[in-house]
């Protein structure tokens, strides 16, 4: 979706503006607002990230190399957990106020979030991820009914993505809707069927904002630029998962008492971490 000039100056979504986007991802699985984030946040963001990635890369690129398929496997995909720290903890990242209103119309008020992370598709990959929904199954193979929307996906690429740098593939339209047991070890495998669906590799602005449900299937695709192409991930909850981001007491203290709301879960009181593999 394109934003108006007004809303993007107010930094405020008009409520039709919310009630497509919340109703594409009910419907869809996924939205995208394209280029939001002023090109100024988005450069930071970038040099930031770049300088955690190489000293990661640095420390742990080795252990990852390891197996004779190539790094992580022959995708050379890589989740790293971010440091809850200036620039990746910004308002901007954490609490947007577009990307807040649509879940907030999706998910209610009372949201947390469960994951602060990234994926970076680098170069030289040679094949793509399987197939996933990012949650699995939440009941198990006895719930033959579809769940609500719970999870949210939130996606911010630092660089503009293209067929060139290893887009992200989804399936839309409707694999976040599938009975629950279907993210199990026991529905039907999206490996074979993903083949013969509809899918489209998502091309996005640096700085556009990418919310999808957790269950939509999707997979890194290998990057063929010289240039890491990297995604900033956060997830939305409704309810309480496992969870790792360790806050710094006077870093949580500071936060507005919305983003005091969304960290309420996390680790607070405990220091920042290194960069750390998902
Ligand atoms: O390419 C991406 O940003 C998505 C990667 C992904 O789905 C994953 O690592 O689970």
């Amino acid at each position: 979706m394109k934003i108006s000039k007004e809303e993007l100056e107010s930094l405020q979504l008009h409520d039709e503006t919310v009630e497509l986007a919340a109703n594409l991802i009910k419907v869809n699985g996924y939205v995208i607002l394209e280029g939001v984030l002023p090109q100024e946040k988005v450069a930071e963001l970038w040099e930031a990230f770049k300088a955690s990635m190489d000293w990661f890369i640095d420390k742990h690129g080795e252990e990852i190399y390891l197996n004779k398929k190539g790094f992580n496997e022959g995708t050379n995909h890589l989740g790293i957990f971010l440091p809850f720290a200036p620039p990746f903890n910004d308002p901007l990242v954490i609490e947007h106020p577009f990307a807040l209103a649509i879940i907030d119309r999706i998910l209610g008020m009372d949201y947390a979030v469960t994951l602060f992370s990234s994926n970076t598709s680098l170069p030289g990959g040679k094949k793509a991820q399987p197939v996933h929904p990012d949650y699995g199954t939440r009941f198990g193979d006895l719930c033959k009914v579809s769940l609500p929307i719970t999870d949210l996906v939130f996606n911010i690429p630092l660089v503009d993505v293209h067929d060139g740098n290893g887009p992200m593939e989804i399936w839309p339209g409707g694999t976040h809707l599938l009975p629950d047991y279907y993210y199990g070890p026991n529905g039907p495998n999206p490996e074979e069927l993903a083949p013969h669906m509809h899918s489209i590799k998502v091309h996005m602005p640096a700085g556009s904002i990418l919310i999808r449900d957790v269950r939509m299937w999707h997979r890194g695709t290998p990057n063929r630029s010289d240039e890491i192409r990297p995604n900033l991930a956060l997830i939305y909850s409704a309810s309480h998962r496992d969870n790792t981001v360790q806050i710094p007491q006077e870093t949580y203290d500071n936060l507005s008492e919305r983003a005091k709301h969304l960290f309420r879960w996390q680790k607070i009181g405990y220091p920042v971490i290194e960069p750390t593999h998902e």
